[in-house]
C-alpha cells in the first residue's frame, strides 16, 4: 500500500524533469551562462559529478565557449602524485585544482565527439594554449588509452603528440613504453610514453629548475620550467 502511494507521487515528478546535463554545454543550454562549479551526470541520475564550467566568451562573436574542465593546476594545493584508483575516479575540488577522473572522461567522450583545449600560463604571466581537433579516452579494459586528433592551433605548440595512443600510467599501474615506471620517474600520472613531452600532473613547482619533474609543456617552456597554471578542457565539436 505504502509503495503504491509513493510510486503515484514520484513517477509524475520524474517524468516532467528536464534532461540532466552530461557536460557544460548542456548546463549552458539549460540556462546557466556563468563560469563556476556545476553538477553533471555523464553516467545518469545516480552518478553526479562536480565540474568547473568555463563559459568565457570567445573573441569572435562573443558567444560562450561552454568548456568542461577535466584537469586544473593553479596553486599546488592538491597532491597529484596519486594512484590508479584516484586517477580513475577523480580527485581534488572542482572549485580549485582537480582531476575529473578517467572513467568520467571515457563516458563523456564515448557519448559525443569532443575537442580539447589546454590553457597554460608561466610565472612571468605569459598565457598560451594548444588546441586539438578531437579528444577521447578509451574504456578501462583498453587502459584508458588517449585518442587525440590533430593539433589545430596555439602558441603553446604540440606537446601531446608523443602521448597520443598511450595508455594511462600511475605509480601502481605501469602501462607506458619505458622499462621503468614513468609515473614514478615523472612524479605524476599521465598517458606516458617513455616518458613525456607534457607532464600536466607533475609536482607543482614554483618556476625554474624543479628538483623533480614539474608541471611541463615542453614546446612552451621546455623541461626546465614548471608552469604556473595548466587547464585541460573539452567541448562538443560543433555539428
Ligand atoms: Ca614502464
Amino acid at each position: 500500500m505504502m509503495l503504491s502511494i509513493l510510486l503515484v507521487v514520484l513517477l509524475p515528478l520524474a517524468v516532467h524533469q528536464s534532461p540532466l546535463p552530461t557536460d557544460c554545454s548542456d548546463v549552458y543550454r539549460s540556462g546557466s551562462g556563468l563560469d563556476g562549479v556545476y553538477t553533471i551526470y555523464p553516467a545518469g541520475p545516480t552518478s553526479p559529478v562536480q565540474v568547473y564550467c568555463d563559459m568565457s566568451k570567445d573573441g569572435i562573436d562573443n558567444s560562450a565557449e561552454k568548456w568542461t574542465v577535466i584537469q586544473r593546476r593553479q596553486d599546488g594545493t592538491v597532491n597529484f602524485y596519486m594512484k590508479w584508483n584516484h586517477y580513475k575516479t577523480g580527485f581534488g575540488s572542482a572549485a580549485g585544482e582537480y582531476w575529473l577522473g578517467l572513467e568520467t572522461m571515457h563516458l563523456l567522450t564515448q557519448a559525443k565527439t569532443y575537442e580539447l583545449r589546454v590553457d597554460m600560463e608561466d610565472f612571468e604571466g605569459q598565457k598560451v594554449f594548444a588546441q586539438y581537433s578531437s579528444f577521447s579516452v578509451a574504456p578501462e579494459a583498453e587502459g584508458y588509452m588517449l585518442n587525440l586528433g590533430s593539433f589545430i592551433k596555439g602558441a603553446a605548440g604540440d606537446s601531446l603528440k608523443l602521448h597520443n595512443g598511450q595508455k594511462f600510467t600511475t605509480t601502481d599501474k605501469d602501462q607506458d613504453t619505458h622499462n621503468a615506471n614513468c609515473a614514478r620517474l615523472a612524479f605524476g600520472g599521465f598517458w606516458y610514453a617513455a616518458c613525456f613531452s607534457a607532464n600536466p600532473n607533475g609536482v607543482y613547482t614554483w618556476g625554474p629548475s624543479p628538483p623533480t619533474a614539474g608541471v611541463h609543456w615542453s614546446t612552451f617552456k621546455g623541461l626546465e620550467n614548471s608552469l604556473k597554471t595548466i587547464i585541460m578542457k573539452i567541448r562538443p565539436v560543433a555539428a
